[in-house]
């Protein structure tokens, strides 16, 4: 390790003194401007991590579903994974530490992580249409090469298509070709063959709309477009050339907002989704004929390909077991139908689709999507090579249900989650089983729910058990939240730190038919009082509580939502 010239190059990309950032759920996320230096130190992390695993390693410059002026940086590990555990913490403490110690710090992770430095590495580096991504990327790249590391830019790419470029690198190219059009052409082979003998083939089906985010889904699916347009014609919306990236639009809008993105034309009863700014998301949603909007997200998502995938287990007769997995936020009605209609085995893990995915891996067929629309599903090694083998083997019907499973699997973007890959696979699902969206959208109905973001002075005072859905501490916040909760029919609500933003997270669902009418409006304000006294009293917990308390009992209310933000403005005024 040439210390001097890593000394030298650091200066280049000076970290602001004082600044500490945490290497949270999906990497590095903050202001753009505060990212040079975390840039750089992850190139060189980058480099270790490679030497270490003897396996190319991926770097993603993008802040996904965050505003155009944030940035982020994250690690994808060899089989196109996130970063483990132990090295999130060797990013954290490399990118925090002060100028003069950062070579001390990173040759103290070498030594602790046993990295070989006399061993090759190779990283690859992808970026999404961030006015700011190309010269963080370069910085990336600065770092790469002053550690001697190699490297390949591939500029422009989806966060799912740097997984997938970092997996097939590091399997030989067993898993496809590591390149852009091997991406398209893996993706589209599969979808052509599974949807080729499909029985309806009506315009209704064939047809999509699609906001872009105005990110870098709107170039790929552009790219991809005649790959696939005898099987689908995309109609591309916020595809960046007008509108700011994520900006009123967007799967992350879509979905916390419950309402159509702006720049979208909608007709009634026309199948549309939304991909989020790097297209690792995606949400469906249509009008119906009275104008009322309806959501079909990332819980809708898993319920229909988990259907399907189990139909066609049972056409082959094989017993394969499968998992669906979900966080906290999967709503309660998509759980029950599940377990009780489609008797699959459903898990909670903590949010996050590191968690999800790792769960994923011990099912045959793992599925598992984020409420948010990100997810996708796994196949087991033996899975896979039993259903190739099935494929050969068995006849008619039976061979034909195994051939369409040999082709999901290709479709499935298997390192991560993939708007775009998931997108075909749903496609392809409605254009077999000749469902329309609402069809789809009738498996059940969600239960009301609400999910806001709380500003509070230390989010960490909340810590959290049970795959997040229970406080631990404060002491007497969960008490509190039950004691609500057990007011209501079908209700459950919890309190999280996000991973992601300096914010604290309060859902809550409840059963359409509790009725919230006129004592809405009393109890918000006996709450807020109390709330307001709380505060002045130093009782720091007592916003939690209020928060979870008001969410709960004001779920319908656009009333609620009003006296929310005047907390939230009274809140800012004490905390100044
Ligand atoms: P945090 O900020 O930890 O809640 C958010 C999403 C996650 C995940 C990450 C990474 C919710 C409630 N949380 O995490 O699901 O997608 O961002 O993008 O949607
Ligand atoms: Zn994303």
């Amino acid at each position: 390790m040439d210390l001097d010239a890593i000394r030298e190059y650091s200066a280049l990309h000076a970290k602001p003194s004082g600044l500490v950032l945490q290497y949270g759920t999906a990497g590095f996320r903050t202001k753009a401007e505060h990212l040079d230096h975390v840039m750089f130190r992850m190139g060189l992390l980058a480099v270790l991590r490679s030497k270490q695993t003897k396996s190319t390693i991926g770097v993603m410059v993008t802040a996904s579903h965050n505003p155009e002026e944030d940035n982020g940086v994250k690690l994808v590990d060899p089989l196109g994974e996130m970063l483990a555990p132990s090295w999130e913490e060797h990013a954290t403490c490399l990118a925090n530490a002060e100028e003069h110690e950062m070579p001390r710090v990173l040759m103290d992770i070498s030594v602790k992580a046993a990295v070989n430095l006399h061993q090759d590495a190779f990283v690859v580096i992808g970026r999404d249409t961030r006015p700011s991504s190309e010269k963080l990327s370069q910085s990336v790249i600065d770092g790469v090469t002053v550690l001697g590391g190699q490297f390949h830019d591939y500029g422009l790419l989806t966060t799912p298509q740097l997984h997938y470029m970092v997996y097939c690198r590091n399997t030989s190219g067993q898993y496809g070709k590591a390149t852009i059009e091997g991406y398209y052409e893996k993706l589209s082979k599969a979808f052509m063959e599974l949807t080729k003998q499909a029985f309806c083939s009506g315009d209704e089906y064939r047809s999509l709309k699609v906001d872009c985010a105005n990110g870098i889904g709107a170039l790929k699916l552009r790219e991809m477009e005649h790959y696939i347009s005898q099987g689908l014609s995309v109609q591309l919306f916020n595809d960046g050339t007008k509108g700011k990236l994520n900006h009123l639009c967007g799967a992350d809008f879509v979905k916390s907002h419950q309402k159509p993105p702006q720049g979208m034309e909608m007709k009634s009863n026309e199948r549309c989704c939304s991909f989020d700014g790097d297209a690792d998301r995606i949400v469906y949603y249509y009008l119906d004929v009275d104008g009322h909007f309806h959501l079909i997200d990332g819980d809708k998502i898993a319920t229909l390909i988990s259907s399907f995938l189990k139909e066609l287990l049972l056409e082959i007769g094989e017993s394969l077991n499968i998992g669906v997995v979900q966080t906290a936020y999967a709503n309660g009605s998509s759980t029950r139908y599940l377990e009780e209609v489609m008797k699959v085995s459903v898990y909670c893990t903590k949010t996050g689709v590191k968690h999800l995915h790792h769960k994923a891996q011990e099912f045959d067929i793992g599925v598992y999507f984020e409420a948010n629309g990100h997810g996708t599903v796994l196949f087991s090694k033996a899975a896979e090579t039993k259903i190739k083998q099935l494929a050969k083997e068995l006849e008619d019907k039976k061979r034909e249900a195994a051939k369409m499973l040999e082709n999901v699997i290709d479709l499935f973007n298997q390192a991560a989650g993939d708007a775009i890959s998931d997108m075909l696979v749903i496609e392809a699902i409605l254009i077999l089983k000749g469902l329309t969206v609402q069809q789809w959208d009738a498996l059940y109905t969600d239960l009301p729910n609400r999910q806001l973001k709380v500003k509070v002075a230390d989010r960490q005072v909340i810590s959290t058990t049970d795959a997040e859905r229970q406080v631990v501490t404060p002491p007497g916040l969960q008490e509190a939240i039950n004691d609500l909760v057990k007011k209501y029919k079908l209700s459950r609500a919890f309190v999280r730190p996000s991973g992601t933003e300096d914010i604290v997270r309060v859902y809550a669902e409840a059963d359409s038919q509790v009725s919230w009418g006129s004592a809405i409006e009393k109890m918000c304000s006996e709450s807020l009082t109390t709330w307001v006294v709380g505060l002045v009293a130093g009782e720091k917990n007592y916003f939690n509580s209020v928060a979870v308390s008001l969410i709960i009992k004001g779920l319908m209310s656009d009333l609620f939502m009003q006296i929310f933000r005047f907390i939230l403005i009274l809140q800012n005024y004490f905390h100044q």
